[in-house]
């Protein structure tokens, strides 16, 4: 029952910023999306390898973007407040960004790239540097650990590919009247701006809550709440419990989710073959544009090494002849080429943006708080490229 609907076309690892070396070895794939009609679920139609993406050398540290600190405090704050749970278990705690909120006595952490999982053992909280399955859900109850009245996760469950064994692990360690709460980006707002870059190895899904709401049910949990967020461009906050504490009626707010999502015919095949459409007109606005600005002799760099330029750029076939340079704030990341678009990745402190004619917001998601940082560029005559919702230039 599943239907393709796009093809991005051969992809490399999106988080695997190379040295030169490295390059003739680089693992590709292919990246073709496919809509399941039974469970109206979006999922990648191949799968990466997960020790592939995710293991001791990942890069991405949820940190370093600072307006994500601020959020992943308020939320731990506000999950406090109301729901006041004494045993905490964060699933994908990356670098303890939200783990160090709690407690380190009834906290624990589940984080399978090893580099991390150090991070915050170093921090004192216990953490498993494994994979979520029933078989750890088994081994950390072994290990003397009640069942959690929060599970958490952020960016981590669209991760994984096995949804049911996902749910059915989860459920098997949340205590009765426990909460699990995990967001990731909407499939709602993927397609409503055109931002199909949310497109890459590791987001095996993109969540929709009519899609969330048919796969719970079936593992024996019902989502109570939904929080729309506006980080990485449009996010679910989903809240879920066992089924058998509640009656079946569905909350009034998780109700106006499904609608607007049927209104906007999520749970149609046709929704799909007219976002393709879009994806391919972007990629040709966006090529046309650098192809000219090259012409004229402009010289454009990227700000923010995201996973999700790296779908853009490979499906665009943007090299370091276009965008000459990609800035990011991550240590890690400096002095190493882009996934299979091989653009060098500098520190933003190493170049001087006045040199440069246009900036592609490869982190579009956080446009305020970059071109509030760089207002210096806009005044020099500076000019920002973003392709979300359209490729647009802008000052
Ligand atoms: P950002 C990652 O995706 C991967 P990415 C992952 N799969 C996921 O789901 C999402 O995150 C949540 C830098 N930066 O958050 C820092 C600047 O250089 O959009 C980051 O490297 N200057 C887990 O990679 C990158 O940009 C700045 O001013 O698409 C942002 O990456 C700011 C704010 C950030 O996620």
């Amino acid at each position: 029952m599943k239907k393709e609907f796009l093809d991005l076309g051969r992809q490399p690892i999106a988080n695997k910023f190379l040295r030169e070396d490295e390059f003739k070895d680089e693992f590709f794939y292919n990246l073709k999306v496919v809509f399941d009609d039974d469970t109206k679920l979006v999922s990648l139609k191949d799968f990466v390898k997960p020790e592939l993406m995710f293991n001791d050398d990942y890069v991405y540290h949820t940190s370093l973007s600072v307006p994500m600190i601020k959020h992943f405090k308020e939320t731990a704050e506000m999950l406090m407040k109301e729901f006041n749970p004494l045993t905490v278990m964060e699933i994908g705690s990356n670098d303890g960004v939200f783990l160090k909120n709690w407690a380190n006595d009834y906290t624990i952490g589940v984080e399978p790239c090893g580099n991390f999982a150090k991070v915050t053992e170093d921090m004192g909280y216990q953490t498993y540097a494994e994979f979520w399955t029933t078989e750890l859900s088994e081994k950390i109850k072994n290990d003397g650990h009640v069942d959690f009245d929060l599970i958490y996760a952020a960016n981590c469950i669209c991760h994984i590919q096995d949804l049911d064994e996902c749910f059915s692990a989860i459920k098997n360690i949340l205590s009765k009247k426990g909460i699990f709460v995990f967001e990731d980006p909407s499939l709602l707002r993927m397609l409503e701006r055109g931002s199909y870059d949310q497109i890459y190895d590791e987001h095996a899904h993109i969540f929709s809550v009519t899609a969330l709401d048919n796969i719970l049910r079936k593992n024996g949990l019902i989502l109570f709440r939904v929080d729309n967020l506006s980080v990485h461009g449009g996010s679910n906050r989903i809240y879920v419990r066992h089924a058998n504490i509640l009656t079946d009626l569905i909350p009034e707010f998780v109700r106006n989710n499904l609608q607007k999502e049927k209104e906007f015919g999520i749970d149609k095949f046709q929704t799909y073959e007219i976002f393709a459409e879009r994806v391919e007109k972007s990629k040709e606005d966006l090529c046309k544009l650098l192809s000219e600005l090259k012409e004229s002799n402009k010289k454009v760099l990227s700000i923010g090494a995201t996973s999700k330029s790296t779908t853009v750029f490979n499906y665009c076939g943007i090299d370091e002849s276009l965008i000459e340079c990609i800035t990011d704030t991550t240590p890690d990341k400096q002095g190493m080429y882009s996934p299979g678009s091989h653009i060098p990745v500098v520190d933003r402190e190493s170049v001087n943006l006045n040199d440069y004619d246009y900036v592609f917001l490869g982190a579009w998601n956080f446009k305020e708080v970059i071109t509030d940082k760089e207002k210096d560029f806009i005044e020099n005559g500076g000019k920002f490229i973003t392709h979300v919702p359209e490729v647009t230039v802008f000052s």
